[in-house]
This record gives C-alpha cells, structure tokens and sequence, in this order.
C-alpha cells in the first residue's frame, strides 16, 4: 500500500493517541497491548490501523466509524441500526468484505491493502475507534501562512496565457497539484499541497485556484505569477472534502468557506489572504425525526450562489442543507433546511437558480431553490446517486440534470424547467455492462455529447473505460477504452473553456495518465504522462468551475 506521507502520518498518530476510555480495554504494561472484544492489538498496530482506517475508509465509513455513505464499523450495532457490528461479523466476515468489495460500490481492496493490512483491519474494526479531537479558531490560527501578502502580489497577469484555460490537475497520491495551460496542455508546475488533495475551486474572478485535502489544509495558488506560486496556507480540521469562495456581487475574491470532515465544523476565511475569521461547528439533530442528535456531522459538497450571498454546505449525516449568509463573516447566519441522509454530492441546474444534490443513504435526490432558500423537492432516482456536480443537457424533454449512480447501472435524467414532469426522471439510461460504480457525469452547454466514467466498478472491463451518450438522442455514441500505453481506472472528466475538449484521468494503474479527447470526434487529441502524473484524479478548468459549467 502507498505510503502516508508525513503529515498524514503525524496526524494519524495523533488521532490513534486520543484513543477513547474504553471499559472493555484491558492493557498488558509489558507488550502495551490492547485486548478488547476478544481481539489484542499493538499500540503499534492501533496506530498502524488508525492510519489505514483514515486514508482508505473514513471518507465512507465516518471518522468516528459511525457510517455514512458506507455502513457503521462499530463493534457492537448503535440502537436502532440492524447492520451487524464487527464483533458479529469476526475475522472472516471482515476479511470477505475488505477483500471482495460489495455490490454496493465499496471497491475490493484486495491487491490495494497487503495481506498484513488485512489482517490488521480484521481485528483493528472490532475495537472501540480512537477519538478526534477539537481543532478550533487558536489550532486554525497556528496553521495559517501567509506566504506572499496581498501588497507583494502582482496586480495585472505577468504573462500573456489565457488563465482563463488553465486547468488544476490533482496528483492524489502526491499531494499535488499541476497547473496546466489548456491552450498549449504545457505544464506550468506541480505544486506540493496537501495530502490527498480531494478537490479545487477557483476564486469568482478566477485569478486564484484553491485546493483542499484529506488533511484538512488549504492552499491558495496565485495564476498571475509567470509561474503560478502558492500564496497561502491553512488548516481547517483534520480532514475535509470541499472548499468554496464567495461568488456574489460584490463579494467576488472576498471570503472562502471551509467543510470540515473532522472535526464537523464550517470555517470561514478571508479569500485573499486565508486568515481565518470564524467556526461553526456542524453538530446537531438528524433530520429524520427521531432527534438523534448527530456530533459527527460532516460538511460535504458546498457550492457559491450566484444570486445571494450563501453558499450552501450540506451536512451529511444530519441530512441539512445549511445556507450560510457570508455577509457578516464572523457571525454567519445560517438558514437549515431539512432534506434527506446523506448529503453527498452535487451541483447546479443549467439556470443557476437550483441546486441538487445526492442524498445517498436514501437514494434521493433533492433539489433547493438557493434565492427563496427552499426545499422543492426530493426525488427518487436509484441506488447511491453520485455525481459529481452532475451535468445539464438540453433536449426534446426539456433542460435536464443528470446524475449517475454508484450502487447500480443508472443514469437518471432530471427535468429542471417548468411544465409538465418538472423535478421527475423523466428518462433512465443503462451504460454497457453490469453492476455500478459510476462516479462522475460531464456535459457542455456548447457539446451534444455526455460523459460518464464507471471507476468503482469492480470489473476491469468497466472501470477502465468511459462512456459517451449523444445529449439529443440519448443513445450510446461510443465506449472508449483506455488508449495504449495508459492504464488504470478513468475517473472524472472536465471540457475546455471552448467546450471542444474533454479531460479524462486515469488513476491507480501502472500507468497513470490524462487522456484528451476531442468531444467532437471522440478521438485522442493528446496523452500527458511522465513522471510527474501520478494517480491524477479531478481536474478543473478555471472558467467552467468559476462559472460552474458542467
Ligand atoms: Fe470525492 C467530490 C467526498 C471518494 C474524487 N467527494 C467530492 C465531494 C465530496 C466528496 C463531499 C463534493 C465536493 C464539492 O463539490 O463541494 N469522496 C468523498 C468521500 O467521502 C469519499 C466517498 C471517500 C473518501 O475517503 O474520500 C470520496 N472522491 C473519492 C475518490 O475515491 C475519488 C474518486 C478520488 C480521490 O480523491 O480519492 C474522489 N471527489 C472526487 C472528485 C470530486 C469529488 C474528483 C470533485 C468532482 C467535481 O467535479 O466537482
């Protein structure tokens, strides 16, 4: 298995050493072990499977192995949850589900994880998870560098590139971030970021490109250098998924808003220099009635109005969309409205005044009106929807919202303008083969093609290769496998400015590459390897993520 880098190690230790008080633990003084629930670890081993537990499982499972997307990892079941805990499941039944995936889109980790990783996993999940500790305003405050002051920076471009084609590659296993001309597919330079760095967004003016990892830190990349060079840096938590800048009126570059994974909180920085000016922690009721009060309620997907001044962070395990008004920074007022668990992934429809997004515990997707900040509707779509942002097409049944699913073979099309079937499916498409896995779909306004990838599918076959449908007829133009010379499993997909050009990754093979296409013919235009492209996974044009084109 890859090694954690060193951050990620030091923040593993120091989660596996706020090890919780646990009752059953029974510690023997001469080998440090911890017996418990009839299974003995190392303090070695404790810390080793913290590690594996945090980099592989957590985005799915919870840090606190409470479940989300993924079951609970708990030894004994929480009340009310008929999931057998791992105490029942023993060494074998972990092993089978480690080892083999399931049908729901956890990937076999067999060939990932070695043998001795499995076999620590097996005992590591049948005791109590290590408890997170706080990361409040003094620990956010520590982190932050300012690198180059606002009064150092350059006020005009120094270079003649069209930033506005510039595309952020992340190099997830790296914890890096390419800057590539999208005009010339030059790269500018790889940037040292953050462990696992999950995504990037790019300022309203599109001047600054923000990424933000698995660790919880932010970096800020200034375009207007002949180099593109990082500004600023700051923690948030210890582990977050997305990042968003103020997009409204007179708020452009101004402020950025953090979700937290771990702790659940929602910061708040200044966007031109990340000086951090408020948290709001995320803990609070589920939505689902029964009052279940919920401490690890993870921000995932935010996205930037572009009438009002809110973004809108959906809180996972709460299952809220929390609007949060950014015109007071240090005292945001937050508007919550309840909608459905889990709150995943999503995006706008093609009018901007929508958002939707994945409930995926419940198989739903729900659609806010973000300037009357209200819930319109939740609607049925299959099993785990995901994706991405979505992608909005137009067609003969009108402006449709896609969304792809992870649990099964789905696209469902979403009709978003009023008349007769609004807010329904109103078409579903199957993608060659069996069995999900679908991550992401893509389309541009000026493109009649849809892009649809199938990454977690187990199936090499599958996850190998990417699907194009024909936006008017809504039928499968071509299966494109990987070109020769790549390989590993093609993941997430971004158009060019122009629209005439798709980016598609390849990621966790021998050999990684960025493979584009052009959208037109569905031929290679260009293969960037080397050995800088490594495990490339999202990648973001400037203007499309700035003007949220998808
Ligand atoms: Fe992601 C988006 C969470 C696994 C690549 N991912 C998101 C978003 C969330 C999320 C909440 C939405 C951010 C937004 O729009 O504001 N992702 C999680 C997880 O919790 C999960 C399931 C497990 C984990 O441990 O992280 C997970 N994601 C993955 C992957 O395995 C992927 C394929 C590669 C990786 O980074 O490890 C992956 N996620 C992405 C990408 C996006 C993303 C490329 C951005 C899509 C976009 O177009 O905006």
């Amino acid at each position: 298995m890859k090694k954690l880098n060193l951050f990620g190690l030091v923040l593993v230790v120091a989660l596996a050493t706020f090890s919780c008080k646990n009752t059953k633990e029974e510690k023997n003084p001469k080998n440090d072990k911890i017996t418990e629930n009839g299974v003995a670890l190392t303090q070695k081993e404790m810390k080793q499977g913290s590690a594996i537990f945090f980099d592989r499982c957590a985005g799915c499972h919870g840090s606190s192995r409470k479940g989300a997307t993924g079951p609970h990892l708990l030894p004994i079941s929480p009340k009310g949850d008929n999931r057998p805990g791992t105490t029942v499941l023993g060494v074998a039944g972990i092993r089978a589900f480690i080892e083999n995936g399931t049908p729901g889109g956890m990937p076999e980790w067999r060939g990932i994880l070695s043998e001795q990783e499995i076999e620590l996993m097996t005992r590591f999940l049948q005791v109590d998870p290590p408890i997170v500790p706080p990361f409040g305003m003094d620990k956010i405050n520590k982190s932050w560098k300012l690198i180059v002051p606002v009064a150092e920076r350059p006020t005009t471009p120094q270079h003649n590139r069209n930033i506005d084609n510039y595309f952020g590659v992340i190099m997830r296993d790296a914890g890096k971030v390419a800057i590539i001309d999208g005009d010339t597919k030059e790269k500018l330079v790889v940037l040292k970021t953050g462990f696992a760095v999950h995504i990037l967004r790019t300022s309203a003016s599109g001047r600054y490109i923000y990424s933000v990892g698995r660790d919880g830190k932010i970096t800020m990349i200034d375009t207007y250098p002949k180099i593109p060079t990082i500004v600023a840096e700051v923690k948030g938590g210890f582990d977050a998924r997305s990042v968003e800048v103020s997009k409204y009126k007179g708020y452009e570059d101004k402020y950025l808003v953090f979700g937290g994974y771990s702790p659940a909180q929602i910061v708040i920085f200044d966007a031109q220099t990340l000086e951090p000016l408020s948290v709001t922690p995320t803990a609070g009721n589920a939505v689902d009635g029964d009052k279940e009060y919920i401490k690890e309620a993870r921000v995932a997907s935010i996205v930037a109005s572009h009438s009002n001044p809110v973004w809108i962070c959906n809180i996972k395990e709460r299952g809220v969309v929390d609007i949060v008004n950014y015109t007071d920074p240090k005292n945001p007022k937050i508007t919550e409205i309840p909608a459905a668990r889990f709150l995943h992934d999503g995006g706008f429809d093609s009018t901007g005044r929508y958002f939707l997004v994945a409930a995926n515990a419940s198989n739903e997707v729900v659609v806010i009106d973000v300037p009357n900040e209200k819930l319109v509707k939740i609607i049925p779509t299959g099993i785990k929807p995901h994706p991405g942002r979505g992608a909005n097409i137009k067609n003969k049944l009108g402006n449709l919202w896609i969304t792809s699913h992870l649990g099964e073979n789905k696209l469902s099309f979403i009709k978003t303008n009023p008349g007769k079937g609004q807010w329904t499916v109103v078409k579903e498409l199957k993608a060659p083969g069996i069995g999900g896995g679908e991550l992401f779909v893509k389309s541009h306004p000026k493109s009649h093609h849809l892009w649809c990838d199938r990454t977690l599918n187990p199936d090499p076959k599958l996850n190998s290769v990417v699907d194009v449908f024909d936006t008017n007829t809504l039928k499968l133009v071509k299966t494109l496998p990987a070109p020769k010379g790549v390989d590993g499993r093609a993941v997430h997909f971004e158009y060019n400015k122009a629209g005439d050009e798709v980016w598609v990754s390849y990621f966790m093979g021998k050999k990684s590459a960025i493979v584009i296409y052009n959208d037109k013919t569905l031929k290679v235009k260009q293969i960037i390897q080397g050995d800088w492209v490594q495990n490339p996974t999202g990648k973001f044009n400037v203007y499309n993520t700035t003007h949220d084109i998808y």
